[in-house]
């Protein structure tokens, strides 16, 4: 493994909690029941796609306009919460992590469907660990296709085969297997049981699983 691909959203950063409040807002504004284990489907999902899901959760169909204005809504509200996020939103032992790997020149892209990625990253200072950011304005297809690592691993110039994902959503799991890629799963291990590997969070993350991870020459068969 050679190459380091992070998503962003509940990974880097629990943004997670600002769009399941935004979410939130408008799904009660539709009268449309929504909680957290619903958010689970929507993490790693682009927000139109997450649109579609609420509306079908509850039975709803718009016309397209209606629709572009719910996404706008439910992106203004995300903004007012992302708007004071600092470095202290940064999750625990992230930065470790990435220091580990930048310290050994070992390559790093984020990989994320936001739209909203670039700024999110500027405003916890953590972008000059990435040598490429592969956002929401930049894919076409959205996880669980890979389309957003495989351009990632392009760019740093690295096979599928030699990266290795670090992803929060089973979206995002499902994504970096299909790439071929090695997907380390942040979360609940019930959740990301596709994962090839999987944390709690960073802070179980010891130095001597970034060691051997950087040793594999391949993805090992489950
Ligand atoms: P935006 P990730 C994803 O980011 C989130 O997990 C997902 O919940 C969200 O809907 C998606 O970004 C789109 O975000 O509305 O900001 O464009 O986890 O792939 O970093
Ligand atoms: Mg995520």
């Amino acid at each position: 493994m050679k190459g380091f691909i992070f998503d962003l959203d509940g990974v880097i950063v629990d943004t997670a909690k600002y769009h399941y409040l935004a979410w939130k807002q408008l799904a009660d504004q539709l009268g449309i029941p929504f909680t957290i284990q619903d958010n689970e489907k929507f993490k790693g999902v682009s927000r139109k796609r997450c649109l579609e899901l609420l509306l079908e959760m509850g039975d709803i169909q718009v016309s397209e306009a209606q629709f572009e204005s719910w996404l706008e809504e439910k992106n203004a509200d995300y903004l007012k919460y992302i708007e004071t996020m600092d470095a202290s939103e940064i999750l625990p032992d992230v930065s470790k992590v990435l220091n580990y790997l930048k310290d050994r020149n070992v390559p790093m892209a984020l990989g994320s469907a936001s739209k909203n990625a670039v700024p999110i990253l500027k405003k916890v200072g953590l972008s000059e660990y990435f040598s490429t950011v592969v956002d929401g304005t930049q894919v076409v297809k959205a996880k669980p296709d890979p389309e957003v690592f495989l351009i990632a691993a392009s760019r740093l110039d690295l096979l599928p085969g030699e990266c290795v994902v670090i992803e929060d959503a089973q979206a995002g799991i499902a994504a970096a297997n299909t790439a071929g890629m090695y997907s380390v799963g942040i979360g609940e291990a019930e959740v990301l049981y596709e994962a090839d590997a999987v944390f709690m969070d960073f802070t179980e993350m010891q130095p001597s699983f970034l060691e051997e991870i950087l040793r594999l020459e391949s993805k090992p068969h489950k």
